[in-house]
């Protein structure tokens, strides 16, 4: 059989016609609401677009009900158990199908789950589902430009920007909305972080009519917008002298550009900051401290129940090569956690997962757990920059999941896992993998990553395992085929890990662009990512007698990290200085080690090309070529990855590959 997908709808794929047809030709609708009326409406046609089953919205006498549970409680005399704010029951019975929200954007996330299950088979007489979000903050941020390119976007142009505007295609744009809301995302920030984009323009009164426009969009969906604004916003737009946040006239400008704002968007769910972040003006500037520098702004948007989203990238971009006395690993953790407790209710930290930035192979940030007094949430990046640029494939929930297992020490039920879960990490952010490209994501296979961020958002105790097959049977109609591409998936981000820079170095990335391998790239910059590779050793000493970065954890993370014998292996080069010939766990040499995983990472990429290369019979022609395509680049990459870093080590240590393989002189 062919699986003949349209990349353009997603996991919203065609299917055969299900049993409980009669129930779902009718949808009815009791409460009158804007998000409940856009969950029946979407119920009704994507019931008729795939399951081939002509629904209308009728009343009361429907075989499906959709509504709140409060609501449908009190109409109808129903016993629904209540659960958790955005979350829903689903009931099946041979008389009846209902779907209530816990409130009407629950009743939305209801039909969502509702069509994945009945495309899954596991909708039957007699299913009963309670679920509900564990956290309420699942955010996405665009770093897209108004002139419509996608800082660290491969996937084409911007949705909401074009050549200097506010420019977009409002069918995609609600299609856009769909498959956020399906996955759980609440949150989107438009507006771009750096320079003279849109983050400063959006706020002028030329261009809020326009937010408020793509607001009113994805409103029914349940999706609120944040603005990302500029911390220099008081004297670039409003022609004050400064921007120091303790300055009265600046504290009034942020107010009044707040209750402006809030005319054309009431339902904003606030801003997003990038202060004193490379290049960035914040309140360094002014010898303020970030609690200065964010309450000044959370304080306009307090009276509008606006929450200011305070991103943590704070570090010295222009550090000195020459002076190891400095190290960028540590900076989060030393701006933040002396103002722990000081910032407004309303601010949210947003942490980086780790301490460098987004890389394939670092540790989780110390400042996770450490925070114990202020509202802070964690962020990950959905589109590739560091992890193939969607040429390669690399599955991130995978990485994902080893994040929220990390055990920050610090009491009980303290992984990152746990700490979401008990709303002591406050939500997730990230920056998406999409643009105008037919497929969303460039490589169809990253709408996976999409897919996997919202649901380990709504539910961070799911393995990568479960959201890969869930995600592939969703998008790959056949079960084979479906089979084959979650193995790929899940093989993805080890191979990827394989072929990158070893053991936790990091940064070993071309510094233009970020895809492939420059092993010096940043090795003189003044970046601050270095990994000082010489004749005999490689790898920064970050243990308490070199820059003591590993004493910000919590002790005993600090005493397994601190000792190489207990630090894990893949870090080892992030936290320690090893000689070449260190031995490992293994047995052989780091260098070794080194030589290894690099041929292992290329051999891994051939075998996942074959198995793609098996399913030309069973898949449609342009999705099976276009990303084969992908996967032929990939292999390249992964030579040159394999080649170049081989080659480097083999010219500085002169130490041969014990199995003799070959590596260019
Ligand atoms: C938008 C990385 C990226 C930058 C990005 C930054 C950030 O450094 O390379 O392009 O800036 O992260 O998170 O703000």
């Amino acid at each position: 059989m062919i699986c003949n997908i349209k990349e353009y709808d997603c996991w919203f794929q065609r299917r055969a016609s299900v049993p409980l047809a009669r129930l779902l030709g009718s949808v009815g609708l009791l409460e009158q609401s804007l998000v409940l009326e856009n969950a029946a409406g979407e119920l009704s046609a994507l019931l008729t677009k795939n399951f081939a089953v002509l629904s209308v919205v009728e009343g009361k006498d429907a075989g499906t009900l959709i509504g709140t549970i409060p609501g449908l409680n009190a109409q109808l005399g129903l016993k629904l158990p209540s659960t958790k704010p955005e979350g829903f029951v689903i009931k099946v019975s041979d008389t009846r199908v209902i779907i209530a929200g816990q409130d009407e954007i629950g009743a939305l996330y209801g039909v969502y789950r509702f069509l994945a299950l009945l495309a899954l088979g596991k909708i039957n007489v007699g299913t009963e589902l309670i679920d509900a979000p564990a956290t309420q903050f699942r955010s996405l941020t665009h770093w897209d430009n108004i002139s419509g390119d996608v800082i660290r976007g491969y996937a084409g142009k911007s949705l909401f920007y074009n050549n200097g505007r506010v420019d977009y295609d409002e069918q995609r744009v609600i299609d856009y909305a769909r498959l956020l809301a399906s996955i759980g995302i609440n949150r989107l920030a438009i507006g771009g972080t750096f320079g003279p984009g849109p983050g400063q323009l959006l706020i002028t009164e030329s261009m809020l009519p326009d937010v408020a426009r793509l607001a009113a969009l994805f409103r029914p969906f349940g999706v609120k917008l944040l603005l990302n604004v500029k911390f220099s916003a008081p004297y670039t737009l409003g022609k004050l002298p400064t921007a120091d946040p303790l300055d009265a006239d600046v504290v009034a400008w942020w107010k009044e550009r707040a209750d402006l704002i809030y005319r054309y968007v009431p339902d904003l769910a606030g801003f997003v900051v990038k202060a004193d972040s490379e290049m960035e003006p914040g309140p360094f500037d002014y010898g303020r401290n970030h609690a200065e520098g964010a309450n000044a702004l959370a304080a306009a948007l307090a009276p509008h129940g606006g929450e200011l989203v305070w991103r943590c990238f704070v570090y010295n971009c222009a550090q000195d090569w020459r002076d190891q006395s400095i190290d960028r690993a540590r900076a989060a953790y030393d701006v933040f956690k002396p103002l722990d407790g000081m910032f407004a209710d309303n601010v949210l930290l947003q942490v980086k997962f780790g301490p460098y930035d987004f890389q394939v192979l670092e540790p989780v940030s110390p400042l996770f757990g450490a925070l114990s007094k202020t509202r802070y949430t964690l962020e990950v990046q959905v589109t590739q920059e560091y992890t193939g640029q969607q040429i390669d494939l690399c599955y991130l929930p995978y990485k994902w999941e080893r994040i929220l297992d990390f055990d920050t020490r610090y009491g009980p039920r303290s992984t990152l896992r746990e700490l979401l879960i008990d709303g002591k990490i406050s939500g997730v952010g990230a920056i998406p993998n999409v643009g105008l490209d037919h497929n969303w994501t460039g490589h169809t296979l990253a709408q996976a990553n999409l897919y996997g961020y919202g649901r380990l958002c709504w539910d961070p105790s799911l393995s990568a395992e479960q959201i890969a097959r869930e995600w592939s049977a969703l998008t790959f109609t056949d079960a084979s085929v479906a089979d084959t591409v979650s193995e790929l998936l899940l093989r993805s981000y080890p191979a990827y890990e394989k072929y990158n820079a070893p053991f936790g170095v990091c940064f070993m990335v071309t510094p233009a662009g970020h895809y492939g391998p420059n092993i010096e790239g940043y090795e003189f910059s003044p970046w601050g990512t270095y990994h000082r590779a010489d004749r005999f050793a490689i790898g920064i000493d970050r243990t308490g007698s070199g820059t003591g970065y590993v004493t910000q954890y919590a002790p005993e993370n600090a005493a397994l990290f601190g000792d190489p014998a207990t630090c894990p292996e893949q870090l080892i080069l992030f936290f320690h200085r090893l000689r070449y010939d260190y031995v490992m766990k293994n047995g052989q040499t780091l260098l070794q080690n080194i030589y290894n995983t690099h041929f292992e990472g290329y051999d891994e990429v051939k075998h996942m090309l074959e198995l793609w290369k098996g399913l030309k019979d069973w898949l449609d022609e342009h999705t099976y070529s276009s990303v084969l395509t992908r996967f032929e680049r990939q292999l390249a990459n992964a030579r040159e990855w394999r080649d170049q870093i081989n080659t480097y080590f083999w010219r500085k240590t002169g130490i041969t590959d014990a199995h003799v393989r070959k590596i260019y002189e």
